[in-house]
């Protein structure tokens, strides 16, 4: 094979001298082994075996030389070349099976792990909760009857026969948005409870009325162990005629024994709201001991503190003078409401003793009622 048929340069052919090309090899050696991975390898190979590397650079210099030095040369260069080749194989080989043990390691996918890992989530009990009340009257024939959580005063005091010094409308019970205006005779609060739904129902919606009412209320209450500034209520409303504490007496049964369980039996005891008279507390028979704690020589139950009784709601006969307010006549119609708050309920039911557990948003809170798709 005939060289390039260049000049001869003795700089260039310098580059062929033994000691030269013996340096270029020992570098190109000593790159390759110290490269550390796979790209480390492909610039040593580009710095001493590509086009530019000084050893190719040398080979072609060979066809320079007299044409007597020509074959040793060429075998000093051609054997320091096959050396690179070599080592520049033998350190890829090296390399690639090191990357592929570290990737195998790596990328190591655990087939014994359990395959359905995304997170489910959980409804809240509170929302649990009220859903199955409102379905429980709502198959007794209750309608869902929704207000605004921020209400006028006058709804939410005024309408319910509140009088106007009522301690309910101190700013310490109350969250006021807006004070009246000295044109108007009412402000604007954070709804204290359900019951204004019961106004706005009764203004809207033909007679007889039944309606069942879940929401937010608010409370300027310090968060304690069982008070929360914001909570809910769930509040049921009858007018009809004839309605007597007897179809109260029966809806409150309804209620307690789709909360608590079958047979329970309730008590009412004369209590006071403005908007009901007569009014009554509603106490149920201890779900727990079921009045056992009560009894000679009966186990002390925490959950009723052994008083046999768990006060639950507020009830009575609605006000006529809240009919009145309505429009409403008290001649024809009677009514009777019922309302309590459900994260007290559920704290009875499932023996929850911190409220604050109701409000925290903690997954594994809501997990132990059950998940639910
Ligand atoms: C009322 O709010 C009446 N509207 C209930 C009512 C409706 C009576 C219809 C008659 C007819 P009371 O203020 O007692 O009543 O509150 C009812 C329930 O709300 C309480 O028994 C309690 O369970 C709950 N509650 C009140 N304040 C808080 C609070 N800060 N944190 C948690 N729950 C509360």
């Amino acid at each position: 094979m005939s060289a390039p048929n260049k000049a001869y340069d003795p700089v260039e052919v310098a580059a062929l001298a033994p000691a030269a090309v013996d340096r270029m090899r020992a570098d190109a050696l000593a790159a390759i082994a110290a490269a550390a991975d796979l790209d480390e390898l492909k610039a040593a190979r580009l710095a001493h075996a590509g086009d530019r590397a000084p050893i190719t650079l040398a080979n072609a210099e060979i066809g320079a030389l007299p044409p007597a030095a020509r074959a040793e040369a060429g075998k000093r260069v051609g054997t320091a070349r096959s050396a690179i080749r070599a080592a520049l194989a033998s350190r890829q080989e090296e390399l690639a099976a090191e990357r592929d043990s570290r990737v195998l390691v790596e990328e190591t996918v655990d087939v014994t792990l359990p395959w359905d890992r995304t997170p489910a989530g959980a409804r809240h009990p509170v929302s649990s909760i009220a859903d199955r009340l409102v379905d429980v009257f709502v198959g007794m024939g209750y309608e869902v009857a929704e207000g605004p959580e921020v209400e006028a005063e006058w709804y939410n005091f005024d309408a319910l026969n509140f009088p106007p010094d009522h301690p309910a409308r101190e700013m310490q019970d109350t969250f006021f948005v807006a004070g009246p205006k000295p044109a108007e005779r009412s402000g604007v609060v954070l709804r204290t409870h359900t019951s204004p739904v019961q106004i706005r129902a009764m203004l809207t919606r033909p007679l007889p009325l039944y309606v069942v009412s879940p929401g937010k209320c608010y409370r300027s209450d310090a968060l304690d162990a069982t008070h929360s500034p914001v909570f809910h209520q769930i509040e049921c409303l009858a007018v009809d005629e004839g309605l007597t504490m007897a179809d109260l007496r029966g809806a409150i049964s309804a209620f307690v024994e789709a909360m608590f369980g079958e047979g329970l039996r309730t008590r009412l005891r004369p209590d006071f709201f403005p908007f009901t008279e007569p009014s009554a507390d509603v106490s149920m028979e201890c779900h727990v001991c079921r009045g056992a704690s009560t009894r000679p020589g009966g186990a002390p139950c925490r959950v009723c503190r052994s008083q046999g009784w768990i006060e639950i709601a507020g009830c009575g006969m609605v006000n006529p003078r809240v009919l009145v307010a309505c429009g409403i006549d008290p001649d024809r119609y009677s009514g009777f409401a019922f309302g309590l708050g459900i994260e007290r309920s559920l704290m009875i039911r499932h023996g929850v003793t911190d409220i604050r557990d109701t409000l925290e948003g903690d997954v594994r809170f809501s997990r132990a009622f059950g998940v639910e798709a």
